[in-house]
């Protein structure tokens, strides 16, 4: 089963993406906690080079705790990459994602300190936003490209955060990876037939959908 969905709106949000990182300081690269290897993207690999970049593993009360420290270590680790995982429906926890990154970010007070929220659909970057703010500022849903254009919403402390809409990428390869991400909603369901994507699921161990 062959699975592509790469509309016309992400080409759009990958340029303006690629133009706008560089006047950001840091970015926030939101994972799905159950999946943080398949939700990666790898044109945010590409775009954030020599970027302060944290690893945010949302929805972690979805994902097994163990799994999930088991990433956390790998990707410290073995990748040396700075990671987190929270609940970010939770404010405090959102809190935890974003201060983990100002900490790690040399500033000039006086200025303001821009950061990017990036990922994939449906890992809940609007989400994320909502809870940083305070109230709702971002439309959210179960369903992927409801964010559908750059946002930007200031907080606390001199800080700016852009809410960005999920991308994903022409290939998803090996086909597997584009039923896991299928299976966490990170794919229109016009790309995708419930019933095969049902089955692949009950057919994986746990070990394969992580
Ligand atoms: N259980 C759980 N659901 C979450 C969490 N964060 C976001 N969601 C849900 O995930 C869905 C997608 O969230 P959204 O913020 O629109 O994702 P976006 O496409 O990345 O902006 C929504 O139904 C959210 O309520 C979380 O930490 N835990
Ligand atoms: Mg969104």
């Amino acid at each position: 089963m062959t699975i592509q969905w790469f509309p016309g709106h992400m080409i759009e949000t990958q340029n303006l993406l690629e133009n706008a990182i560089s006047k950001v300081d840091a970015v926030l690269e939101i994972l799905d906690a159950r999946l943080p290897r398949a939700s990666s993207n790898p044109f945010v690999n590409k775009i954030c080079k020599g970027k302060f970049r944290l690893k945010v593993l949302n929805k972690k009360d979805l994902a097994d705790p163990w799994q999930t420290k088991l990433w956390l270590d790998y990707f410290e680790k073995k990748e040396n990459k700075p990671a987190v995982a929270i609940c970010g429906t939770q404010k405090s926890q959102a809190y935890e994602a974003l201060n983990y990154c100002v900490g790690k970010i040399t500033r000039n007070r006086a200025r303001k300190l821009k950061l990017m929220v990036l990922g994939i659909p449906n890992t809940g970057k609007s989400t994320i936003l909502n809870a940083l703010a305070g109230k709702k500022i971002a439309k959210t849903g179960n369903v992927p490209a409801i964010t559908r254009h750059k946002q930007r919403t200031s907080l606390k402390n001199n800080i700016d955060i852009y809410d960005t809409p999920g991308i994903l990428w022409p290939v998803i390869e090996p086909p597997e990876k584009a039923c896991i991400l299928a299976a966490s909603g990170a794919i229109s369901d016009t790309a995708i037939d419930y019933n095969d994507i049902a089955f692949f699921a009950a057919n994986q161990s746990e070990d394969i959908l992580i």
